[in-house]
């Protein structure tokens, strides 16, 4: 990851992506009612400002994986989102062959890992790219991103302290919506705000804050494993 200027032309095209993946989401989210989109439609409506902030720290040969709400982030990489709405409605042409459908999009090719249903289960996993390219000496960094759910499971509190051990570059980023499904992050967390609870495992955090759309947007952009805790709201 790099430290990039910041311009107007920069926030222009956040918006820009930012209102193409709203209204992308807004024509899943009718098809679906439709019922041509079937199983699962998790949205990243009101989220999308943390992709389009943290895609652009990103350099080539750095890598994403997520959980479920994962439509937008392959097009955020440079996927067709043609492919994407193809795997939505379960067609060959889809990026998992319409295998995978909501929960599944993967763009490896792109750098995009999934699209994860088990929550937490991306975690492990992203600590894993990030240990590849550790192993193979690449200087290249993985977004893992994960919602204030998954910091429960244990999963996430073996990963840090791995990634932490071992210094891989990874970097956590938890988009904390305030709710796990109906369960508000109050019930649920003997830390709150969320970051405090993930700051005893953070080896370093250099921030670089922006506002977008009353959104704060958290980059981190050393190539060192490191916790990001984003407050946002879905709409
Ligand atoms: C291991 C596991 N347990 C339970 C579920 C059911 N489940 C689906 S979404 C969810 C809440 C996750 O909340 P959060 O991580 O905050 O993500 P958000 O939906 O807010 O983005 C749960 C418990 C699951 N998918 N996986
Ligand atoms: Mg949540």
């Amino acid at each position: 990851m790099a430290k990039k200027r910041i311009t107007k032309a920069t926030y222009l095209k956040w918006y820009e992506d930012m209102l193409f993946w709203r209204k992308f989401e807004d024509m899943a989210a009718a098809l679906y009612i439709q019922q041509k989109i079937r199983g699962f439609l998790h949205l990243y409506n009101g989220q999308e400002a943390i992709l389009a902030g943290s895609a652009y720290a990103m350099e080539d040969g750095d890598n994403m994986i997520t959980a479920y709400r994962n439509h937008v982030q392959p097009m955020a990489l440079g996927e067709d989102p043609r492919r994407i709405m193809a795997e939505l409605m379960g067609k060959v042409t889809g990026t998992s062959r319409g295998k995978g459908g909501s929960m599944h999009m993967f763009s490896p090719d792109k750098g995009f890992w999934g699209g994860h249903g088990i929550v937490g289960g991306q975690i492990p996993l992203g600590a894993g790219l990030a240990f590849a390219d550790q192993y193979f000496g690449r200087k290249n960094v993985t977004l893992t991103y994960m919602g204030d759910g998954a910091i429960r499971q244990g999963a996430w509190h073996e990963t840090a302290n791995l990634a932490m051990l071992w210094k891989l570059p990874v970097v956590f980023c938890v988009e904390n919506n305030g709710y796990a499904m109906g369960t508000s992050v109050e019930r649920t967390a003997g830390q709150t705000p969320i970051h405090k609870l993930v700051k005893a495992m953070t080896c370093l955090i250099v921030r670089l804050t922006v506002w977008i759309q009353s959104q704060c947007m958290t980059l981190c952009m050393k190539p060192q494993n490191a916790h990001v805790a984003v407050m946002d709201q879905r709409y």
